[in-house]
């Protein structure tokens, strides 16, 4: 369907609706009801950036799920796939390009189409007054731009803010899982050790792996067959010895926890699972913490789940994360060779809390809130 047709479809679906509503609802519920469905759903105009990718689908699907209808939807894609259509909230929208996204004037442009489009077209959207939530690594350490975990720091956002950036899947699942415990301890050291799933390097890997499983001779997404095997590899080597995975996870976990004295130390590995990354994390606090209470801060954090029952074979595993949005917290035990140390196992689809869903409710946040000037 067109999206003109659709929105107007929209609106007039919900002004005949409206004044139903009223003879429900009376006095401030009424007024309150009223503006919610103003503010999001008459007003709130979407792009999806990348609408055709992995995570862009992924998007799609989260905001399906959590209900957010919002009056124009823009797919978004790169050139190849113009003319082409995505299904969303069971209607058949056309891909859009840059230029006519941009004339469209969407409120919010979620952007996972790779550092390249981020770099040249986010400022562009950001110009003509769109908020971008950007997913690739463009804009991360930019100290211009504010680096969203909702559940973290979302109060750090203000109107001027035009580009966000939503931060690496290994760095989100590991901040969520740790920021309460470094508000209660602070924390000194990481060392991390990651098993990311193939669907972090996108569709070719995936085929990659589907490929190798069947027999069958394909593109391949790695340097090395990564069925029955581990690849200590992620993204590309730097001077330094260290992938630019690994620096990710260094340097966002500083920025987004707004520590920059916290030590961080990465080795990331690509295992041959689809289902989300995991992490095996060791963490040094600079006070002294009591392992029950380390549960109880873990277990009242919103967005975690404790899998922590190890005599029952219960702890985090990629396989049953997949499409959910928690982040899985389990084998959590003192480190017994040094003080104040603790380890952790972290598990989450890195589709989800890792990059679409993290993207969504950043979204949501906006919608929600009043920002500052
Ligand atoms: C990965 N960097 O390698 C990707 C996901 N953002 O898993």
């Amino acid at each position: 369907m067109n999206l003109r047709v659709f929105s107007v479809n929209l609106c007039v679906t919900i002004i005949i609706f409206l004044p139903l509503i009223g003879l429900f609802l009376k006095g401030d519920t009424f007024k309150s009801t009223f503006h919610l469905i103003l503010h999001k759903i008459l007003l709130m105009k979407l792009a999806v950036v990348g609408a055709t990718g992995l995570v862009g689908r992924e998007i799609l699907k989260v905001l399906e799920e959590r209900e957010i209808h919002p009056s124009l939807f823009i797919p978004v894609a790169s050139l190849k796939s113009i003319g082409t259509s995505t299904t969303f909230h069971g209607r058949e929208l056309k891909i859009t390009g840059h230029e006519e996204a941009i004339r469209l004037r969407p409120d919010i442009a979620i952007f996972s189409a790779g550092g390249g489009t981020s770099k040249e077209w986010a400022p562009k959207y950001a110009a003509a007054g769109i908020t971008v939530i950007d997913n690739s690594s463009a804009w991360r350490m930019d100290e211009k731009v504010p680096l969203i975990v909702p559940e973290i720091n979302a109060s750090i956002l203000s109107k001027k803010d035009k580009i966000i950036a939503n931060p690496n899947c290994s760095t989100i699942q590991m901040v969520l899982a740790l920021a309460p415990l470094h508000r209660k301890y602070g924390i000194r050291r990481i060392v991390v050790s990651t098993y990311q799933s193939v669907t972090g390097t996108g569709i070719r890997a995936v085929r990659q792996l589907e490929n190798e499983r069947n027999g069958i001779k394909g593109e391949m997404a790695y340097f090395h067959p990564i069925d029955l095997n581990i690849i200590p590899h992620g993204g590309y080597f730097l001077d330094n010895g260290y992938t630019s995975e690994e620096m990710k996870l260094e340097n966002e976990t500083r920025k987004i926890l707004g520590d920059p004295e916290i030590g961080v130390s990465a080795t990331v590995v690509r295992v041959p699972v689809f289902g989300g990354h995991s992490e095996a994390v060791n963490v040094e606090f600079h006070n002294e913490f009591d392992l029950k209470e380390v549960l109880a801060l873990l277990s009242s954090a919103i967005g975690i789940v404790i899998q922590d029952d190890p005599m029952n074979n219960i702890y985090p595993m990629p396989l049953y994360s997949k499409g959910k949005d928690e982040v899985f917290v389990g084998r959590i035990r003192r480190d017994e060779t040094r003080p104040n140390c603790l380890n952790l196992f972290i598990v989450s689809d890195n589709l989800r809390k890792g990059a679409a869903t993290n993207a969504v409710q950043i979204a949501q946040y906006l919608l929600g809130n009043d920002l500052p000037d």
